[in-house]
C-alpha cells in the first residue's frame, strides 16, 4: 500500500531545516499568533474574539483541555489556542458556489491544509448517489434522508455515531440518548484513539478513569514527572503551572525520546521577566527509547521497594490490594534489561530515584507518548503502582494527571459517549426517559472501521472531527468508508472526511464555540469539562458564520425526530428550544451534576465533579481498594536496520487541522514530510541529512505499508527511534496494531525501514 501526498494541491511541501530551539513561548510566539489570527479574522475581530477566550462570560478555548486558573488573565489563551480560535472565527467561507467549482474528484486530491484554509461551511450540502458534486439541500430534506436511511437498517447496530471531543456536554448527552433510544451502543469517539489506555488503566486500578489532581495540586507538588507529552506545543498553558510549581520549589523530570523545547525552558508571555529570560523547567531529562516507560517505572518501583522506609506502608495496608504479587514482580526487575529497553544509563536512573525519594508529593503527567503503544495499559498501570507505593494518590500535591486532548473529550465520556457504558449509567438513563437501552457493547473506532469494511455497518454519522483523517491505516479506512450507504458529517470546516464518502453523503454545517447560539427561548450557552474535572459554561459572542447553521444540540434533536418520529416520548423540541432543559435531565442521570443549572447560575466559573480517590481516598474498584497490578514488562523489539517510528504533532497543527507548515520549536519550516532520525542511526543507515526516503512500515503479518518522499532530518532523538507527523503517516499504522485492552491504535510504535528515494 502506498500513500502519496495529494496531487491537485497548490501548497508546496518543501521543508527547510534550522537548529531546534530550547525555549518555548515568549515574544516570537505572540507575533506569530497575531499574524495568523489577523490573516483569518482581521484586526478588530481578532481583538474582540481573543479577549473572550476562557473568560467566565466567554467561550471555552476550542484548543486543549487544560484548565483555567480561578483568577483569569486578561488574555487567557496561548499561541496555539489563539490559532484554534482564528481557524474557527475566520472570515473565509465555503459556499454552494465553492462546491459547484470543486467536484468531489477535485476535493479528493487536496491536502488537509488546503481544505481547512477554505473557511467555514455555510449551508447543508448533499452528495446524491453516483454524483460527483455536493449540492445545496434544505435542512428538512437532509434530515428526511438521514431518518430514512437509519430506519431502513436491518438493525440499529448497523449505524455508527462518532464523536470528536469538541462537542459540548449538552450535544453529547443528546447524541448518546438518541443512539440508545434508537437501539445501539455504537458510540465510537476520538478518545478511543487518545486516552482510552489511561481510562482502561485507571478504572481498574483506582476506580475512576480520570486524573486525580487540580491545578492547586500541581502548584504544591515536590516532584512532577512529565512523561510522553509535549506541552510547549499541545498544552502551552500547562507551562505556566509548571513554572509556578518550580518557583515554589518543585523538581521536574521529563521522560521523552525527544528534547522538547517547552520542557527545557519556558518564556512566560504573561509576565515581563518571563518574556525576557524564561525559566528552565526540566531538572532531569530522561531521553527514553520509545516504549521503554513500563520498564523504567518497574525498575524505579523495585528500587523504592529496596529502600528502607521508602514505601508508605500505612497507605498500602489501608487502601490497596495486590501488593504482595506486585512487589514480587517488581523485585524481579532487571537492571540490564531496563537499560536495554530504555536506552538510559544507570546514573540517570539513580539520579531519578534520588529525586523520587526526596519528594513527599509526586505527580505524574502524561499524554500520547504513553497511551499509543501495544503495552500502554500495563505501562500506565505501572505508573499507578509507582504512585501508590509512596501514597501519592488522594492527598494534596500528589496524584495521576493524564493530560487530556480535545477541549471536551473528558466531558463527552462523562455524558455517556462510550461503546461500553456502565450498567448503572444505562439504568439511570432508562429510568429517566422510559426507554430500554441495549446492554450489549457497541463498536469503538477500530471496530467501527472493521464493521464498515466487512459490510456490518452501513450508516456513519460524525459529530465533528475528521474520522477518515485521524484514524489509522488510511487506505483500509478510506476503502471501508466508501462502502457505507450514507456518511454524515456535522462540521464547521472542510476536511478529508468530506472527500471520502459513502454512496450518499451529507455535510451538516454547525455553530462553533465562538458563534452566538440563539434558540426560541433566547441566547444559549453550553458546558464543558476540562482535564481536571471542572465543569463550566461556554458562550460564543460572534454572529454565526452563516444564517443557515444549526447548533449541535439542534441537529441531534432534529435527527432524532426524523428517525424516531411519534414513537419517541423524549421532548426533543423542548431540548432544542432551551438547553437548560437538557441540563435538568443530565442532573438526574449523571452523578455529580445535581442542581446543574442552579450551580452554574451561582458561579459561571463552574464546579468540580466528585472524584472519590482525590476527595476521600476511596477507591471504587472491584476490590474496593486501589489495585496494584503486576503485568510482565514489555517493550518493542526492533529488528536490525529498522527504526521505531512515532507519529506526532507539529507546532502548526491541531490534530488533522493544519494551521501552517512550520514546526518552529523543532526548527522545521515550510513542509511536513520530514522524518527526524538520530544522526548515528542515520549514519549507520547511510542517510545524509536532507536525503529523501520512503518510510516503509513492516507489520507482523508480513504486510508492508509505504509513505513516500520524506526528507531526513538529523535530530537528537533517542537511538533507534524516529518521528514524523500525523496524519501523513497514518497510512503506516495497521488497523490491527492496537493497544491490548484499550484497542487504541499503536500510533507511537511503528517499525519502519527507510529506503532512499525522491521528494514525493
Ligand atoms: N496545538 C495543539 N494542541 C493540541 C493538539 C494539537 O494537535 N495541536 N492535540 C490535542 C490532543 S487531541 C491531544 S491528545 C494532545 C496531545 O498531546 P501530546 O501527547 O503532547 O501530543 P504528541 O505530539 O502526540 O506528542 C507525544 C509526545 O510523547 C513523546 N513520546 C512518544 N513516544 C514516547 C514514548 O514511548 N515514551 C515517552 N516517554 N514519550 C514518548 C513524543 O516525543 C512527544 O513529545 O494535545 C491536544 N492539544
Ligand atoms: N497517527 C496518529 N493518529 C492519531 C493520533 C496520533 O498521535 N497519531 N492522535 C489521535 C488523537 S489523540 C485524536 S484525539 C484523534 C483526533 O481525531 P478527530 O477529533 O476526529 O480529529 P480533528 O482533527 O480534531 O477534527 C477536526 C475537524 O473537526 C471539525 N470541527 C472543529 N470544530 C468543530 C465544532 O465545534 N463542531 C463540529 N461539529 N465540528 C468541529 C472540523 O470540521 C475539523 O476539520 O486523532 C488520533 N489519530
Ligand atoms: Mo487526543
Amino acid at each position: 500500500m502506498v500513500s502519496k501526498p495529494p496531487a491537485g494541491d497548490p501548497v508546496q511541501d518543501a521543508p527547510q531545516v534550522t537548529p531546534p530551539q530550547h525555549a518555548a513561548a515568549g515574544l516570537p510566539a505572540i507575533g506569530h499568533t497575531l499574524r495568523i489570527a489577523q490573516q483569518q479574522m482581521g484586526v478588530s475581530r481578532t481583538a474582540r474574539t481573543l479577549l473572550k477566550v476562557n473568560q467566565k462570560d466567554g467561550f471555552d478555548c476550542p484548543g486543549c483541555a487544560w484548565p483555567e486558573e480561578d483568577k483569569r488573565h486578561v488574555a487567557e489563551f496561548c499561541e496555539n489556542g489563539a490559532k484554534a480560535v482564528a481557524e474557527e472565527a475566520t472570515l473565509r467561507r465555503v459556499t454552494p458556489d465553492f462546491f459547484a467549482a470543486h467536484p468531489l474528484s477535485d476535493l479528493a486530491t487536496r491536502s488537509g491544509y488546503w481544505l481547512g484554509q477554505q473557511g467555514r461551511i455555510t449551508q447543508p450540502m448533499y452528495l446524491p448517489e453516483g454524483a460527483d458534486r455536493y449540492e445545496a439541500i434544505s435542512w428538512e430534506r437532509a434530515f428526511a434522508i438521514l431518518g430514512e436511511e437509519l430506519r431502513a437498517l436491518a438493525s440499529p447496530d448497523e449505524a455508527l455515531f462518532y464523536t470528536s471531543g469538541r462537542t459540548s456536554n449538552e450535544a453529547a448527552f443528546l447524541l448518546q440518548l438518541f443512539a440508545r433510544e434508537f437501539g445501539t451502543n455504537n458510540l465510537p469517539d476520538c478518545s478511543n484513539m487518545c486516552h482510552e489506555s489511561s481510562g482502561s488503566a485507571l478504572t481498574e486500578t483506582i476506580g475512576i478513569g480520570k486524573g486525580s489532581v487540580s491545578l492547586e495540586d500541581l502548584h504544591r507538588a515536590d516532584l512532577i514527572v512529565v512523561a510522553g507529552q509535549n506541552p510547549g506545543t499541545n498544552h502551552p498553558r500547562m507551562l505556566s503551572a509548571l513554572e509556578k510549581a518550580k518557583a515554589a520549589g518543585a523538581k521536574i523530570i521529563s521522560v521523552n525520546p525527544l528534547p522538547e523545547a517547552g520542557l527545557e525552558r519556558f518564556k512566560n508571555p504573561q509576565t515581563p521577566q518571563g518574556m525576557l529570560k524564561g525559566a528552565a523547567l526540566t531538572d532531569l531529562f530522561l531521553q527514553i527509547r520509545i516504549g521503554g516507560d513500563q520498564a523504567l517505572f518497574r525498575l524505579l518501583n523495585k528500587l523504592v521497594l529496596e529502600t528502607d522506609g521508602a514505601v508508605d506502608e500505612a497507605f498500602v495496608r489501608e487502601h490497596t490490594h495486590g501488593y504482595a504479587e506486585f512487589a514480587a514482580a517488581a523485585r524481579a526487575a532487571d537492571w540490564d534489561e531496563t537499560l536495554a529497553a530504555t536506552g538510559l544509563t544507570r546514573a540517570q536512573i539513580e539520579r531519578a530515584l534520588e529525586m523520587v525519594l526526596a519528594s513527599e508529593r509526586t505527580i505524574v503527567c502524561w499524554a500520547m507518548g504513553l497511551t499509543q503503544h501495544k503495552h500502554s495499559v500495563p505501562t500506565i498501570r505501572e505508573v499507578v503502582n509507582f504512585l501508590l507505593l509512596r501514597g501519592n494518590i488522594g492527598r494534596p500535591g500528589a496524584g495521576v494527571c493524564p493530560v487530556r486532548g480535545h477541549s471536551n473529550v473528558q466531558g463527552d465520556r462523562t455524558m455517556g459517549i462510550f461503546e461500553r457504558p456502565a450498567p448503572a449509567f444505562l439504568d439511570a438513563l432508562d429510568k429517566e426517559f422510559g426507554i430500554v437501552s441495549p446492554r450489549h457493547h457497541g463498536f469503538d473506532v477500530v471496530r467501527s472501521i472493521q464493521a464498515l469494511r466487512d459490510g456490518e455497518a452501513k450508516v456513519f454519522f460524525a459529530m465533528g472531527g475528521n474520522f477518515v483523517g485521524a484514524t489509522p491505516d488510511t487506505e483500509v479506512t478510506e476503502a471501508a468508508m466508501r462502502r457505507a450507504r450514507l456518511t454524515v458529517h456535522v462540521s464547521t470546516k472542510l476536511n478529508r472526511s468530506h472527500a471520502v464518502t459513502g454512496a450518499r453523503a451529507l455535510i451538516l454545517p454547525t455553530l462553533g464555540r465562538t458563534d452566538k447560539d440563539v434558540q426560541q427561548s433566547g441566547r444559549q450557552f453550553v458546558t464543558v469539562e476540562d482535564s481536571m474535572g471542572l465543569v463550566h459554561a461556554s458562550r460564543g459572542n460572534l454572529p454565526p458564520a452563516s444564517p443557515h447553521l444549526l447548533s449541535e444540540p439542534a441537529i441531534v434533536a432534529r435527527m432524532a425526530r426524523a428517525t424516531l418520529g411519534d414513537g419517541s416520548a423524549t421532548p426533543w423540541e423542548a431540548f432544542e428550544r432551551d438547553y437548560a432543559t437538557i441540563r435538568d435531565r443530565i442532573a438526574r442521570v449523571v452523578p455529580g451534576f445535581d442542581d446543574f443549572n442552579a450551580r452554574l447560575a451561582a458561579d459561571p466559573g463552574g464546579f468540580a465533579l466528585p472524584h472519590a480517590p482525590r476527595d476521600e481516598r476511596r477507591f471504587p474498584t472491584a476490590t474496593g481498594k486501589a489495585n496494584f497490578t503486576a503485568a510482565p514488562v514489555e517493550y518493542p523489539r526492533v529488528p536490525e536496520g529498522r527504526l521505531l517510528l512515532q507519529t506526532l504533532r507539529s507546532h502548526d497543527q491541531y490534530n488533522t487541522t493544519i494551521y501552517g507548515l512550520d514546526d518552529r520549536y523543532r526548527g522545521i519550516k515550510g513542509g511536513r514530510r520530514i522524518v527526524l532520525v538520530n544522526p548515528e542511526d542515520a549514519a549507520a543507515l547511510g542517510l545524509a541529512d536532507g536525503a529523501y526516503t520512503d518510510l516503509v512500515g513492516e507489520w507482523t503479518d508480513g504486510t508492508e505499508r509505504r509513505a513516500p518522499g520524506f526528507r531526513v532530518v538529523h535530530y537528537p532523538t533517542a537511538r533507534g527511534c524516529a518521528a514524523a507527523y500525523y496524519p501523513e503517516t497514518n497510512v503506516l499504522v495497521p488497523l490491527e496494531s492496537t493497544a491490548d485492552i484499550s484497542n487504541t491504535p499503536a500510533s507511537k510504535s511503528v517499525i519502519v525501514r527507510l529506503e532512499q528515494s525522491q521528494p514525493a
